[in-house]
């Protein structure tokens, strides 16, 4: 029975893009496939100990052979969007010079399948697998591999800018730069803090060079846009140096990036905190700032927890409830002071704290600085131990749980003024995780990896019912 205290219901804008999301490494499989060579993530995950288990993309979820199935899948949840990564050693193995148009075919056939069943295809040209030819020169903290970036976008445009309409350059440049080159716990495993930085200019520089390319070689109503996992950063406590140690991480986590991209240049605090590592000078050549802060059309966001920091009292920084992960090298170049919390409260099977708050300021606060400017939630879910029960079914009431809420704070930022335009469940089906391989599940559909037998879990079906109504469904219907 209705409850008289029952809240309306809450009901999405027309047209809000309902998706789910995925990347090319962790779940193509066929990584020898037509010609493709290896990206940086193939050399990583076959070095011993650089992935829990051993586990490598080989295989991953065989979606390169199995997408009419995904893409069935999807049709089945109703599903008005698929975002999907280009891997770029596909369709241009080394990173130079002409396509490998049977890498393309690959994406050709893939958009082809998604439109005849009425799904928009939503392609993001990086998500973390350079060739391992571009990697070899230098990779990103080398400035020539913008250029090849540029060069790449525009043979991807032509190829496919016939079928895709909604374009994201990179996802999540703070991983590529500060993972990759940072702390090393992503490909391509280096760590020199000085080299993290320049790659992060060099993925800025990048995003505009792919932006301008793009731009020439798409139709006037392409849509162009970026994926940044923005750190929703909080302070511990109000003091000072706790204020102090948050600033420098919204700095090196969050304005490096929006800085350039949205406000006209790199902050003076980032340059100040990071200048005994980098010359800025030198690095920022006249004239980038203004290629990388060329108008895109909509601001993809990844949410997945918010970052709860102080300073360290005994000047050793790091991660206060997770010794084991956290390595001796920092991913925050001039904040290595800057101590980690966990949250209170619940957290998911990564050990994230669960805050659906920290969306809600996030997209709020975003809103507010770069007013015009339409979001995307290009990724947003959580890992929990899913298990295949013995009737074949997967439970999982935490993800439901998880999604409502998250969801719901989309649908307030929403009532308070914000332009949010879609949502992107990450993921469409478990995959391979990085650097924890296949143990952690994200999926909305369960695989079973002896069979590659796909499984829609329960909160799959509820996915469906809040896609089809266009409104938030509830937890237990
Ligand atoms: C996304 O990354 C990826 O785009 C996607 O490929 C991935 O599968 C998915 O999320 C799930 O992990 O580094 O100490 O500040 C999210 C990566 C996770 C990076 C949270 C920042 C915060 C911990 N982000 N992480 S710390």
């Amino acid at each position: 029975a209705e409850s008289p205290r029952r809240q309306p219901p809450q009901v999405f804008p027309p047209g809000f893009r309902w998706g789910a999301a995925t990347a090319a490494y962790q779940v193509e499989g066929a990584v020898r496939e037509a010609g493709r060579t290896p990206s940086i993530w193939d050399t990583f995950s076959h070095t011993p100990g650089r992935v829990t288990d051993g586990h490598t993309g080989d295989l991953a979820t065989d979606h390169y052979h199995r997408f009419r199935e995904d893409v069935a899948l999807m049709a089945e949840l109703g599903l008005k969007a698929y975002r999907f990564s280009i891997s770029w050693s596909r369709v241009q193995p080394t990173g130079r010079g002409p396509a490998l148009e049977a890498g393309l075919d690959f994406y050709r056939r893939l958009t082809d399948e998604l439109l005849a069943h009425g799904i928009q295809p939503v392609a993001t040209l990086y998500h973390w697998d350079l060739p391992q030819e571009l990697e070899d020169a230098g990779g990103w903290p080398a400035r020539a591999t913008a250029e090849r970036f540029g060069e790449y976008a525009h043979l991807a445009a032509e190829a496919l800018g016939d079928r895709v309409a909604l374009w994201t350059t990179l996802n999540e440049p703070w991983c590529s730069a500060f993972l990759g080159y940072g702390s090393g716990v992503h490909a391509p495993g280096r760590t020199d803090p000085a080299d993290a930085l320049r790659a992060a200019h060099h993925l800025n520089l990048a995003h505009g060079r792919a932006v301008a390319a793009l731009r020439a070689a798409l139709p006037r109503s392409a849509e162009l846009a970026i994926s940044l996992n923005l750190h929703q950063v909080r302070a511990l406590t109000e003091r000072h140096a706790d204020l102090d140690a948050a600033r420098r991480i919204d700095a090196v986590g969050n304005r490096i990036f929006t800085g350039p991209l949205l406000h006209g240049g790199y902050p003076a605090d980032l340059k100040a905190d990071t200048g005994h590592l980098v010359d800025w000078e030198k690095l920022v050549h006249p004239g980038d700032e203004a290629a990388i802060g060329a108008p895109i059309d909509l601001l993809g966001l990844n949410y997945y927890t918010p970052t709860l920091v102080s300073e360290a009292a005994d000047g050793v920084g790091g991660n206060a409830h997770d010794p084991h992960g956290s390595s001796e090298h920092s991913p925050w170049p001039g904040a290595e002071h800057v101590l980690f919390h966990l949250p209170p409260g619940r957290t998911t099977e990564m050990g994230w704290s669960i805050d659906p708050t920290g969306l809600y300021d996030l997209i709020t606060e975003t809103a507010r600085a770069k007013p015009g400017l339409p979001l995307l939630i290009t990724e947003n879910g959580a890992a929990f131990a899913d298990t295949l029960a013995a009737d074949g079914t997967v439970h999982d009431p935490e993800r439901i749980a998880y999604l409502h809420g998250h969801l719901a704070a989309v649908h307030r930022a929403i009532e308070d003024g914000a332009d949010v335009r879609g949502y992107f469940l990450w993921s469409l089906l478990d995959n391979f995780e990085w650097s924890y391989g296949y143990h952690k599940r994200f999926g909305a559909i369960y695989v079973d990896y002896p069979t590659q037998r796909r499984i829609p879990k329960s909160s799959a079906a509820w996915y469906a019912r809040t896609v089809r109504a266009n409104a938030l469904a509830e937890p237990a219907e």
